[in-house]
C-alpha cells in the first residue's frame, strides 16, 4: 500500500510529486503530503511507481521535512559584522544584500578584470537549474574565472571513456538477471542502496555478491564474500584475473574478435601480471584470485559495480580503465544483467544544454579554469602558487607558468557546496578564506563551516520549494521537481538569486528575466535528440519521472557500438597514448603505498588513510542535524589491531592523525574490518562540529589522480598516535598565513 493511502480521507492533504537533488546515483523520486490549509509539508516518502526507487526513501531524506523546517535553516539574509571567520553576522534586507555584492563585484570586475571572480559549486543539488541553469549564465556573461568540477568523478569517468567510450551501463533493474556480482570499491547499502534490492533478487536466484573493498562495509557484510584489497592496488587484481581469463582460455574470443581491440597487445600485458604478482601488491592471496576470475568468467551473466570511491587514488583513471576491460573479455555485454556500471550518465549527454547555460554568453572569450580540488592555491597570491590550481586534465597538458596564473582570486561566490569542510588540504583552504581582502558570498541553507568566512550569506530555498529538472547517474530517467511548499522564511532559490544578481551587475540581456517555469519547458522542449523523444513537459508533470527512449532491455554494448574511436572497446586506446598515458591496461601504484606496504616493518610508520562517506551523512550534508549526528556518533578512526597495539592505540582511545599537511582528532576504534596498513574515517563531518575544529581532510592533499585532475582522497599517508603522545609541534600547518 502506498503510502499516500494514508491521506485519503483527508481533503485538505495534497499530494505533490519532487525528486531527491543530492549527489547520489539513486536520484529518487519523492511524494510529499501537504496540508493545503497551511502550506506546511506533513509527510515525504518515495514514490511507489518509480521502478528504481520503488517507494523507499533513504533514511537520510526520510527525514528531508526535518531538514527543512530545522530551527537552524537560514532565512534572512546576513552580512558579516566580525572578524573574517568569527561567524558574526547581522541581518540585512535582499535589497541591501544585492545592491552592495553588485557593487563590489562591479568594483572588483573593474580593478582586477573578471577572472579575479571564482563561482566555486558542486553537487549540494543535481538539479540543472539550480545547479549551474541561472548561475553559467551570470558568470559567462561575467567572463569571470571557470571552474572544473573534479572533486568526485572525473578519473573514473576519464577511464570508463577511454576504454568505452561513454559512461554507459546496465540498467539497476538489469541487475536482478546477473549470476555473478562483483561489488567492487562501492558501499552500496550506504550510497546506492536502491540498487541492492535487484541484487537481492539475483541472490535469490542463485546469484552470488562478491565485495572487493579494503573494508568489511556493511555491504560487505551483507555479501557472500568479503575480499579486502589494499587501497588503490584495484588495476593490479584486475590485471592478474585477466591473466588467468585469457590464460586459461576462459574468453569470449568471438566478442573479442568482433567488438574489441587490442586483444594481442592485452595478452602480451597480462602475460607480465601472474596472480602471485599482483597477491604481493593487493593482499589478496593468489588462490582468490585465481577463483575469482574463473568464477567470473564462468558465471553468466556477471555484473560489475564499481563506484566512484575506488578512484579516489593516483592511479584512479587508470584503474577504471583496466577494470572496464573485463567485461568484454568474457562477453558479458552480451546479456541482460552483464557488464560494468559506473554511471549511467552518458545516456543524458544527449540532452542538449547550450540554451540553459549559455556558454555564447562568454563572447569568444576564454577565462582561465581553475581546478576545484586546488581552491587552497588558486586563493593564494603568490603568481606560483596560483598556476598550480589552472586545471591540467592529462600529463600532455603543458605545467602553467606563474605567469599565466592570472589575477589573485578577489571574490569568491560559493553556492551548492560546502568547501570548507569538503575540499582537500583543509588547513590551506581555511587561510585562503581567512583573507581580509577576499570577498565571499555564500548561497545556502545552514550556516556551514564555508558561510562562516562569508561577507554575505544568501538563504537558499531546499528542493521542497522550488522548481528543478534531474538527469541520473544510477538509472535512465529524468525527472521533474515541483515546488511542494512555498520558500520557507526569506529564502530564495539559486536561479533567482542569480537573477537579482545580474540585475545588479546591469546584465541586461532577456535570459537573465525568465523565470524558472520557463526556462525548464524550453529546455525541454528544446531537445530533438530521439533518445529524448520521450521526454515531453506534459509527460514530466503528468508523472514526475520518464524515461529515457532506450530499447527494453537495454543492452549498450551486446552488439558493440562502443563510443570510441573505433567503435570498438579499447583494450589498446591511442588516443590514452595520445594523450601522455600507456595505452594499455596497467596498474599505477597510489602516492601513499610505497612506504607502507613495500616493507614488513611492524614499527609504527605511516598508514593509508581513507575517508569514505558516513551512512548517515551525504558527504557534508546533514552532518550538522542532531538526528544524524547522534547515528554517527563521533568521528572515528578505524584501525587494525595489528597497525593499533605498537602504537599503544586502545579502542575508544582519541587519537590524532598527521602529516605535513595538518592534523585531527578522532576516537580510535580497533577492528579487523579494515585491512591492515590502512586506516579509515568516515566523514564528511563539519569541522566546527567535531573535537578541535577539524576534519580529515586536514591530512587530505590537493594531489591530482592520473586523468582529469580528481581528488586524491583515499591516498593519503598519515601518522596516528594517541592524542596525549603528540606534541603540538607535529601538529603542523603548512600555511600559518598567505
Ligand atoms: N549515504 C551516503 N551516500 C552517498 C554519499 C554520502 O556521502 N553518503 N555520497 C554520494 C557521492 S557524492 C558519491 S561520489 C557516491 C560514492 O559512492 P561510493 O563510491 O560507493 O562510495 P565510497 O564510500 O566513496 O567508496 C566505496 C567504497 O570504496 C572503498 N574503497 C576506497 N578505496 C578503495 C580502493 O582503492 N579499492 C577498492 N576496491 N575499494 C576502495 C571504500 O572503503 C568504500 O567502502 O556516493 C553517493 N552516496
Ligand atoms: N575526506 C573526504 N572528502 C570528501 C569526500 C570523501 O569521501 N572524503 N567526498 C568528496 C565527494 S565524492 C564529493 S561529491 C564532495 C561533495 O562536496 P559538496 O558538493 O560540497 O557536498 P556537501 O558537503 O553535501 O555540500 C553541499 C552544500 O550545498 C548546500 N545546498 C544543497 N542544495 C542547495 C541549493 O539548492 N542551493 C544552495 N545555495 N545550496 C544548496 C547544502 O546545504 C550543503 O551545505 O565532497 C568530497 N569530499
Ligand atoms: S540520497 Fe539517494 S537514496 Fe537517499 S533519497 Fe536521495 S537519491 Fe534516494
Ligand atoms: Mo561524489
Amino acid at each position: 500500500m502506498s503510502r499516500a493511502q494514508r491521506y485519503i480521507d483527508d481533503p485538505a492533504i495534497q499530494i505533490r510529486v519532487g525528486v531527491c537533488p543530492h549527489d547520489c546515483p539513486d536520484t529518487c523520486a519523492w511524494q510529499v503530503a501537504v496540508d493545503a490549509r497551511t502550506d506546511e509539508a506533513v509527510d515525504i516518502w518515495g514514490h511507489p511507481a518509480h521502478p528504481v526507487t520503488q517507494g523507499r526513501l533513504c533514511g537520510k531524506v526520510d527525514r528531508y521535512l526535518e531538514r527543512t523546517y530545522h530551527p537552524q535553516r537560514l532565512i534572512q539574509p546576513l552580512r558579516r559584522a566580525g572578524p573574517k571567520g568569527s561567524g558574526r553576522f547581522e541581518p540585512v534586507s535582499w535589497e541591501t544584500a544585492i545592491r552592495e555584492i553588485g557593487e563590489r563585484l562591479q568594483e572588483i570586475v573593474e580593478v582586477h578584470g573578471p577572472e579575479a571572480v571564482l563561482p566555486y559549486s558542486y553537487c549540494g543539488t543535481m538539479g540543472y537549474l539550480q545547479g549551474e541553469g541561472m548561475a553559467s549564465r551570470f558568470f559567462h556573461r561575467m567572463g569571470a574565472s571557470r571552474l572544473a568540477r573534479t572533486i568526485c568523478s572525473e578519473a573514473g569517468f576519464e577511464g570508463l571513456v577511454y576504454t568505452l567510450g561513454h559512461a554507459l551501463g546496465p540498467e539497476p533493474e538489469a541487475f536482478a538477471r546477473a549470476r555473478c556480482i562483483l561489488i567492487w570499491g562501492s558501499n552500496t547499502l550506504t550510497s546506492n542502496m536502491h540498487l541492492w534490492p535487484f541484487i537481492q533478487q539475483a541472490r535469490k536466484a542463485g546469484g552470488r555478491v562478491v565485495v572487493i573493498d579494503p573494508v568489511r562495509t556493511r555491504t560487505a557484510q551483507a555479501a557472500d564474500e568479503w575480499i579486502a584489497i589494499r587501497p588503490g592496488t584495484d588495476a593490479a587484481l584486475a590485471l592478474a584475473m585477466m591473466h588467468v581469463i585469457v590464460g586459461e582460455d576462459l574468453y569470449d574470443a568471438d566478442y573479442v574478435a568482433r567488438y574489441t581491440l587490442g586483444f594481442q597487445e592485452l595478452t602480451e600485458r597480462v602475460a607480465e601480471w601472474p596472480p602471485e604478482r599482483a597477491a604481493a601488491i593487493t593482499g589478496i592471496s593468489p588462490e582468490r584470485i585465481r577463483n575469482l576470475a574463473r568464477e567470473y568468467a564462468t558465471h553468466r551473466p556477471a555484473a560489475i559495480r564499481i563506484n566512484y570511491g575506488m578512484q579516489r587514488h593516483r592511479g584512479g583513471g587508470m584503474a577504471v580503465r583496466t577494470i572496464a576491460c573485463l567485461p568484454a573479455l568474457v562477453g558479458a555485454w552480451r546479456e541482460e544483467g552483464g557488464g560494468i556500471l559506473l554511471s549511467t550518465s552518458g545516456a543524458f549527454r544527449f540532452l542538449d544544454t547550450s540554451g540553459l547555460l549559455r556558454p555564447d554568453l562568454l563572447q569568444g572569450r576564454e577565462p582561465r579554469t581553475i581546478n576545484m580540488i586546488r581552491l587552497a592555491d588558486a586563493l593564494s597570491l603568490d603568481p606560483a602558487q596560483r598556476a598550480r590550481a589552472l586545471h591540467r586534465p592529462r600529463p600532455v597538458d603543458p605545467t602553467p607558468s606563474p605567469e599565466e596564473a592570472g589575477p589573485p582570486v578577489m571574490a569568491l561566490i560559493v553556492y551548492n557546496a560546502n568547501p570548507a569542510a569538503v575540499a582537500p588540504d583543509q588547513a590551506a583552504v581555511r587561510a585562503g578564506l581567512a583573507r581580509e581582502d577576499l570577498f565571499t558570498v555564500v548561497l545556502e541553507h545552514f550556516q556551514t563551516d564555508t558561510a562562516d568566512h562569508a561577507d554575505y550569506v544568501l538563504p537558499a530555498t531546499t528542493q521542497l520549494e522550488h522548481w528543478d529538472l534531474h538527469r541520473a547517474y544510477g538509472h535512465y530517467y529524468l525527472s521533474l521537481n515541483r515546488p511542494a511548499i512555498p520558500p520557507v522564511g526569506q529564502s530564495l532559490p539559486n536561479s533567482e538569486i542569480f537573477r537579482r544578481l545580474a540585475q545588479a551587475m546591469g546584465y541586461s540581456e532577456p535570459c537573465f528575466q525568465e523565470d524558472d517555469v520557463t526556462i525548464l519547458r524550453r529546455l525541454v522542449e528544446a531537445q530533438t535528440h530521439p533518445v529524448l523523444s520521450t521526454v515531453t513537459w506534459e509527460a514530466l508533470l503528468a508523472q514526475g519521472f520518464v524515461r529515457l527512449n532506450l530499447p527494453r532491455p537495454y543492452l549498450p554494448f551486446a552488439q558493440g557500438g562502443f563510443g570510441t574511436p573505433s567503435g570498438r572497446c579499447e583494450f589498446y586506446s591511442q588516443r590514452m597514448a595520445d594523450d601522455g598515458y600507456d595505452p594499455l591496461p596497467t596498474y599505477t601504484p597510489p602516492a601513499s603505498a610505497q612506504t607502507v606496504y613495500g616493507s614488513h616493518d611492524p614499527s609504527p610508520g605511516a598508514l593509508v588513510c581513507i575517508s569514505p562517506p558516513a551512512h548517515s551523512f551525504l558527504n557534508s550534508t546533514f552532518a550538522n542535524l542532531e538526528r544524524f549526528v547522534a547515528r554517527e556518533g563521533v568521528p572515528e578512526l578505524w584501525i587494525h589491531p595489528q597497525d593499533a597495539a605498537p602504537r599503544g592505540i586502545q579502542d575508544g582511545q582519541p587519537v590524532r592523525a598527521w602529516n605535513e599537511r595538518g592534523a585531527v582528532q578522532l576516537r580510535a576504534r580497533v577492528t579487523d574490518a579494515v585491512v591492515s596498513g590502512t586506516v579509515v574515517a568516515p566523514t564528511v563531518w563539519w569541522p566546527k562540529r567535531s573535537p578541535d575544529g577539524r576534519n580529515i581532510n586536514q591530512v587530505t592533499s590537493q594531489e591530482e589522480t592520473d586523468m582529469g585532475g580528481t581528488a586524491t582522497f583515499y591516498d593519503t599517508r598519515v601518522w596516528v598516535a594517541p592524542a596525549a603522545m603528540v606534541p603540538e609541534a607535529e601538529d603542523r600547518q603548512r600555511h600559518p598565513a598567505i
